[in-house]
């Protein structure tokens, strides 16, 4: 059994509607553990590098504008398969797909507006807290991630 890291990020949407609690709530629930948390308003820089691999998609300046329209809270979250489970607690890109129960399926409705991010593989998950992050560095993520590891 393999101890994952995910990089869960509520969207502004997400911060502006009241729901941080709630969703941090779900993964507390599920048996994970928070290992970094931290409120911060994202440049277009770090919005741009943190989905560079949409850079392409006619949707990437609707996209960046979304996550940089207020602020996120980022969140380093630890435990056995977290990635994947934390993926299913999430749902569907698509709200409208996205199953009952789920956090886009419950509280969602538009793709542009999906509220969360999780990684989407135990390496992207490393990647996005870990140093290499420009993001996970620039809210000090990265820093609180590190200062609460398990010695
Ligand atoms: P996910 O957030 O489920 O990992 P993704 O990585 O494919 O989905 O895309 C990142 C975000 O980009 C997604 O949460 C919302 C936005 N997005 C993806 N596909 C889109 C589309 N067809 N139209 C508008 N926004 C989209
Ligand atoms: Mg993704």
């Amino acid at each position: 059994e393999q101890v994952d890291e995910s990089y869960i990020m509520v969207k502004p949407d997400g911060v502006q509607r009241g729901f941080v609690g709630e969703i941090i709530s779900r993964f507390e629930r599920k048996g994970f553990k928070l290992k970094g948390l931290k409120l911060f308003q994202c440049s277009k820089e770090l919005a741009e590098e943190h989905y560079k691999e949409l850079k392409a998609k006619p949707f990437f300046p609707k996209l960046v504008d979304y996550i940089t329209s207020g602020p996120v809270v980022c969140m380093a979250w630890e435990g056995v398969g977290v990635v994947a489970s934390a993926r299913k607690l999430i749902g569907s890109t698509d709200p409208l797909q996205a199953e009952p129960g789920t956090i886009r399926g419950d509280l969602a409705v538009q793709t542009g507006r999906n509220i969360i991010h999780g990684s989407d593989s135990p390496e992207n998950g490393k990647r996005e807290i870990g140093c290499g992050s420009t993001m996970a560095l620039a809210c000090q993520l990265y820093v609180i991630h590190v200062l609460n590891r398990d010695h």
